[in-house]
């Protein structure tokens, strides 16, 4: 076996003389007797390094280099047209008990699974190189960051993880001798016979799982190259490793977007939020203020994950754990982000995504009209007219956090940002109203814990149909979910300050299916109500299920008279819609009835009542 990367001669069979960590280097030792890789390679997270694997990339196939006048130093994938998602139904927590795991996760025992996949690693890496990842989630040294390590067989996970995380020589060093580190082991589960061509895109079209260990702390992925089943330092460490580590640590792993609001007199708040897929949230996280907010700035600090824990104020504060952005492409263009459009300048990857003539990329909904010849997501010639999407739906982009215009200046302040409101939302078009405000932290652990979404196009099941989503955590909550929102109150008890908790909703539709609200950049007239209310300057109007925004506090200033006129019905209570919801919530509480926490049982009785008091329509008072 051949190791590279090794400066000066080498004082240990298995790895470089500068890694002094025995356990990791045990590790290593023992994956690499059991998968056979013909290489090994440690990962320095070097700049010549990325160039040569991305240059490998190329010569290999899976890579196309993008014109250098239109996207510099940018790449594109195509994946195997069988390997495009995160695979849930073969997604697993492996707790020792099952009861431990809920029952909205997959389970095996961890005895059986580990001989499973033993079986399936056994000699996988045959013909293949085998990286090893050492990578930071959160700013290298934060009190708040984790380390993990990731051993993989695909070069496009190594140059994905180094703009996804802190990858490379500075994690390993801040390792030491004996830091505690996520071993997380990844295969794409198709070894390379000698003498045989690679395929562009190696997966297992047979074998597929994303296993996750709890008690241990460690990530066992086989079978797919893609996105959150390869990355394994986004999905499974930062929120299903990290979601118990933060149950046993008294902290939080948030599937969360955060932001920065500053006040035209230069007051700064943060707000994290919590929205299912197809709600915008990217979009969301790199905001623009219309014209009306003169002087106003939004920032982003990260669009996908929060970690969250009380400072020594007893205030919360929160780090975005990672270094990129992985977004879905489809949607994001110049009228919907330019924000996102300007950060794709250089430097990406990109994967699924359509290939223009002149060497560039576009995607649905990125221009008005489709260029009239383009390169399909699986390599065919497309044209408008021939019936099929030219880039995937699930389509992404991996870029560097640091190309962001809208980056917040604190964004790796390793004490984190103090964190002032929590955002819900979902995608409804009808029940929830555009904006309320919880009562109190219990309500609003209720509210999010019982939060859902209707199916899109994009996603699996009934287009309409509203799936419950708690904290939009429903697939990455790496224990009970019912004693992940325990935890969320427990939480609560013990901040001095806690932050407000609201739930927004930019998607209602009038009866005849026309959106109520503009969105996008005139979400900030609903932040504004929010960062207010945080600050203690502007009144609310208590209805049957939280506190609203009369429309005489909302800042109307440049909108059309009609959007005013619709907000009524956007922020509208109709009693038969609730009774059917608090239903809903109640099939949720019975499927989760033996750790449900107790809260939750009055709060619904509680909203049942408010709504039965009051009118068969609930709206704001004039
Ligand atoms: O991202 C969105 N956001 C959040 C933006 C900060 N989208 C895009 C869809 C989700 C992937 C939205 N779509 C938002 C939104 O707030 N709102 C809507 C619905 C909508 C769509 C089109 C219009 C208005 C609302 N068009 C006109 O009013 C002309
Ligand atoms: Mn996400």
């Amino acid at each position: 076996m051949h190791i590279e990367n090794i400066p000066g001669p080498s004082t240990d069979a298995d790895s470089p003389n500068h890694v002094r960590h025995a356990q990791l280097k045990r590790w290593v030792a023992e994956v690499a007797s059991l998968t056979r890789p013909d290489r090994i390679h440690w990962c320095d997270g070097s700049k010549a390094e990325y160039d040569a694997l991305c240059d490998a990339l190329v010569a290999g196939g899976t890579f196309l280099r993008l014109n250098a006048a239109k996207r510099p130093a940018s790449f594109l994938a195509r994946s195997d047209p069988g390997d495009v998602a995160r695979v849930e139904d073969r997604t697993y927590i492996c707790s020792a008990r099952r009861e431990d795991a809920g029952p909205t996760n997959n389970w095996m025992a961890p005895d059986q699974m580990k001989a499973t996949l033993t079986g399936l690693f056994d000699g996988c890496m045959r013909g293949r190189t085998m990286y090893v990842v050492p990578f930071s989630m959160g700013p290298i040294g934060s009190p708040l960051s984790r380390i993990g390590v990731q051993i993989t067989d695909s070069a496009y996970v190594v140059v994905s993880m180094r703009i996804m995380t802190r990858m490379g020589r500075a994690a390993l060093d801040a390792l030491g001798t004996d830091g505690e580190f996520v071993p997380c082991l990844h295969s794409v589960g198709m070894p390379l016979e000698t003498g045989k061509k690679d395929v562009s895109w190696p997966c297992n079209p047979d074998h597929k799982y994303i296993v996750h260990f709890p008690e241990e702390r460690a990530i066992w992925s086989f079978g797919s190259g893609y996105g959150g089943n390869a990355l394994l330092g986004k999905k499974c460490l930062a929120l299903r490793i990290a979601s118990t580590m933060g149950r046993d640590q008294d902290w939080l792993a948030e599937h969360m977007l955060i932001l920065g609001v500053e006040s035209p007199e230069g007051e700064k708040s943060y707000v994290a939020a919590a929205f299912p897929s197809a709600c915008g949230k990217t979009n969301f996280a790199m905001l623009i203020p219309p014209p009306a907010f003169a002087g106003w700035k939004v920032t982003t600090v990260g669009d996908d994950i929060a970690w969250i824990r009380p400072g020594p104020d007893g205030q919360l504060r929160a780090i975005n754990p990672e270094y990129g952005f992985f977004g879905v492409a489809p949607g994001t263009s110049y009228q919907s982000n330019p924000n996102a459009m300007d950060t794709l300048r250089a430097n990406c990857i990109f994967t699924n995504v359509a290939l223009t003539p002149d060497g560039d990329v576009w995607w649905e909904g990125m221009t008005e009209t489709p260029p009239p010849k383009l390169i399909d997501w699986q390599g065919q010639e497309w044209t408008p007219d021939c019936g099929r999407k030219a880039a995937h739906p699930n389509a992404r982009f991996t870029v560097p956090a640091s190309q962001c215009p809208s980056l917040d200046p604190e964004w790796e302040n390793p004490a984190g940002v103090p964190i002032s409101a929590f955002l819900f939302g979902g995608r409804r078009s009808t029940t929830m109203p555009l904006i309320v405000e919880s009562f109190s932290w219990t309500d609003g652990v209720y509210l999010a814990a019982t939060m859902g979404s209707e199916t899109t196009a994009a996603a699996v099941g009934k287009v309409g149909e509203v799936r419950r989503d708690p904290f939009a955590m429903l697939p990455f909550c790496g224990y009970h979910i019912a004693d992940y929102f325990d935890h969320w109150l427990t939480m609560g008890r013990k901040l001095a300050n806690p932050p407000r908790v609201f739930c927004v909703n930019w998607f209602r539709k009038t009866s005849d299916g026309r959106f109520l609200w503009p969105g996008y950049g005139e979400n900030m007239r609903v932040l504004k109500w929010v960062i207010e209310r945080c600050r203690g300057k502007t009144p609310a109007v208590e209805s049957p299920i939280g506190w609203m925004p009369s429309a005489s506090t909302i800042e109307w200033d440049g909108l059309p008279e009609a959007v005013q006129e619709a907000f009524s019905d956007a922020m509208m209570l109709h009693r038969d819609e609730w009774v059917r919801e608090l239903l809903l919530h109640e099939e949720l509480f019975i499927r989760l009835y033996d750790r449900l926490p107790k809260e939750f049982v009055l709060r619904r009785e509680l909203l049942l009542a408010s709504l039965w008091r009051g009118p068969e329509r609930w709206a704001l008072p004039n």
